[in-house]
């Protein structure tokens, strides 16, 4: 593909010098927008997920308002799960009318049935320009699994951990076959449009690092390898300080880190070097990150202080997509957002003495 100005989010993906990195945000459409909110006060979640122009509405929200340079689709990880026969609420989060006990319950992933979120897809790419990209997403098979045998969300998903614990629970099979239908989800939305592809995985933090090795490990293999040569992916595993060297092993492009570790710390165990103090990263893998979303809660000043010290931290190395550790929370004021975003374009110009000549050009 040719284009005619870059791509900043695929230029940091491919490890390119740029003059600031790119930006976008996890959950940046939602209830923190009040045009979210006036949409969803007349379209129920899972409607608004199911009729593309909606959908396209809420993906484009964001980029209206805030100089984004990525766009994600609209839509839950657990979407795709509705068309495999999972039948499930949302209030807000995640609710099944009944845990699920075993793969075999799960019918084949069938495309047609996430055909309103491929059209989203193809409605978003159109309506962009070509400097924005645009995000497709899945869960990570844990994740997924976690949500399935718990039936709702959970804040330590004790029968999933339970499952995982017991080699005869069925649990690897459960993985394998999320990791095959989320595969084949992927392609679609990349054959869609989509410039890129993020896997959450919001819950594996929870995992040893053994089970992580044994059971989990091997699914996301499964999962990201189908991908390989299709487009870029980012796996993005909050809370997994305790794993960030296995994750480095992972065949993936990116990886999304929350705010527990400094991000040249994180950036430095993703790369497998244990000299984590050394103030440059390792350039073998692209990073995403690491703003605590709490702190935009305390105001646009202290959040672009933080802004501003983690790209010093950083120091315009090539490799890094700025984000937060997780997503913005419904009660983020607006203006902390946008001085978010402000910070980042307005990086290094506040720090005269940083000379980034070598790596701007
Ligand atoms: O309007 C509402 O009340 C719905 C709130 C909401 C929204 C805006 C939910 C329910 N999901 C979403 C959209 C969503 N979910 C997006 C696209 C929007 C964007 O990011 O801009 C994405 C990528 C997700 C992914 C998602 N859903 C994750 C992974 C990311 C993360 O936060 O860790 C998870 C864990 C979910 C489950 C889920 N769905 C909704 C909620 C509130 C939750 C989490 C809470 C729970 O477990 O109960």
């Amino acid at each position: 593909m040719t284009r005619a100005d870059p791509m900043r989010y695929l230029d940091a993906v491919a490890g390119r010098a740029l003059d600031r990195p790119p930006v976008w945000l996890m959950r940046q459409a939602g209830r923190y927008l009040p045009e979210y909110r006036a949409i969803r006060s007349e379209v129920g979640f899972q409607d608004a997920i199911s009729d593309p122009a909606t959908a396209a509405e809420l993906t484009l929200q964001p980029m209206r308002r805030f100089d984004l340079d990525a766009a994600i689709i609209f839509a839950d990880i657990m979407t795709p799960l509705e068309g495999m026969g999972v039948s499930l609420t949302f209030d807000p989060g995640p609710r099944l009318d009944s845990p699920l006990r075993s793969a075999s319950e799960l019918t084949p992933f069938d495309a047609a049935h996430v055909a309103p979120t491929l059209e989203a897809l193809r409605l978003v790419r159109g309506a962009l320009d070509s400097t924005k990209a645009v995000i497709g997403f899945c869960g990570a098979p844990f994740t997924l699994a976690a949500y399935l045998v718990q039936g709702s969300g959970s804040k330590d998903f004790l029968t999933a951990r339970a499952m995982l614990a017991d080699p005869q629970s069925g649990f690897t099979v459960l993985l394998d076959t999320l990791a095959d239908a989320m595969a084949d989800y992927l392609i679609a939305q990349l054959d869609a449009g989509a410039d890129a592809i993020q896997v959450f995985d919001s819950w594996v933090g929870l995992v040893s690092r053994d089970d992580y090795r044994r059971v989990v490990m091997p699914s996301l293999h499964r999962l990201v390898t189908r991908l390989e040569g299709r487009g870029p992916v980012t796996y993005f595993a909050p809370g997994t300080s305790h794993l960030l060297d296995l994750v480095g092993s992972l065949p993936v492009d990116v990886v999304g880190v929350d705010w527990r570790l400094p991000i040249v710390e994180a950036w430095n165990l993703v790369c497998g070097r244990d000299d984590s103090h050394v103030n440059h990263p390792s350039s073998r893998r692209a990073i995403q990150g690491n703003l605590d979303p709490a702190i935009l809660l305390a105001g646009p000043e202290v959040t672009a202080a933080h802004v501003t010290e983690i790209l010093d931290l950083v120091d315009g190395h090539p490799g890094h997509i700025f984000n937060l550790g997780h997503g913005l929370t419904p009660d983020t004021p607006l203006d902390s957002v946008a001085a978010l975003v402000e910070a980042v374009a307005a990086w290094p110009a506040h720090a005269g003495e940083i000379d980034i000549t070598e790596t701007a050009t």
